[in-house]
């Protein structure tokens, strides 16, 4: 399996961690800290020397209880950086994106995959995503970051995200999107309580198995949270773990904040056969 990003193919024989830079004021474990090019572009290369296959910007926060961005807001964080990433880094650039505007923009700029965790529900989304031409993630969400976390239900978590992600694939191809071009995400901790993030866990192989890339985000949650008691800066151990456990049940897109401790986690469980 592998995944084309403009110049770039990843080879998704092996996992592959996506450093996440977060260019906003507000994210949850590293909100406010590069807002400038500058700080961004170091930060960036610090996660590409500690191994990141790939670097995700994104400029709106989805913490439970955010508030949403306007594109001409999100597009301000974003681009400037995007640009000299792209300039400067020999790694793929994704953009964590719901918003049409900002995906055409953050591509003209250099990005290389979309990540949207409304997985193209937002107008034009859909169409935007076709014509870029680039690989697109589809991430299960229930609700909106603002209140997403008030009540969370399902009947059947596994089934109603699987299903979700099915019909947006579909979706998603209907508009043109490139089959190879897809790849998917349960979205832990998107409108999930702590039961529904183990289930889908433990349902890992489940999605890995619906034939699409497999993209996992825990890092820095508050599922590591409850199960450490340690505050998001404190999980880079928990969250190192919980990735090497979720690319051994197939996951093949590690998003993540600490590159260096995810690198050695799978480093290690390769080398002793996990
Ligand atoms: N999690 C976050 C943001 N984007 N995208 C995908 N595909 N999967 C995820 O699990 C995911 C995501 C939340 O983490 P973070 O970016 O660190 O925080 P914030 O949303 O506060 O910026």
């Amino acid at each position: 399996m592998i995944l084309r990003c403009g110049k770039h193919v990843l080879d998704l024989r092996q996992p592959r961690i996506v450093g996440v830079l977060n260019v906003t004021p507000d994210s949850f474990s590293d909100g406010g800290r590069y807002l400038d090019a500058a700080a961004a572009l170091a930060q960036a290369r610090r996660l590409v020397a500690e191994g990141a296959d790939m670097i995700e910007v994104g400029g709106e926060s989805t913490r439970p209880g955010a508030a949403p961005v306007s594109a001409e807001e999100e597009s301000a964080r974003v681009l400037p950086v995007l640009r000299q990433l792209a300039r400067e880094l020999d790694v793929p650039i994704a953009i964590d994106t719901s918003q049409a505007e900002v995906m055409r923009a953050a591509v003209e700029a250099g990005a290389t995959l979309i990540n949207d965790v409304r997985a193209l529900q937002q107008e034009g989304a859909l169409r935007a995503a076709a014509e870029l031409g680039v690989p697109v993630g589809l991430m299960h969400m229930q609700g909106e970051p603002r209140t997403m976390q008030h009540a969370p239900q399902y009947e059947d978590v596994v089934a109603e995200v699987a299903a979700f992600l099915g019909e947006r694939r579909a979706a998603a191809l209907a508009a043109g999107v490139a089959a190879d071009s897809i790849v998917l995400d349960p979205g832990f901790g998107f409108g999930k309580t702590q039961a529904h993030n183990l289930a889908l866990f433990a349902a890992l192989p489940h999605f890995a198995a619906l034939g699409a890339p497999l993209l996992v985000g825990l890092s820095r949650k508050r599922m590591i949270g409850e199960l450490t008691g340690r505050e998001p800066a404190e999980r880079a151990v928990g969250s190192a773990v919980a990735a090497a456990m979720a690319a051994a049940r197939g996951a093949r897109l590690l998003r993540v904040h600490d590159v260096a401790a995810t690198r050695d986690a799978l480093t290690v469980m390769r080398e002793l056969g996990g």
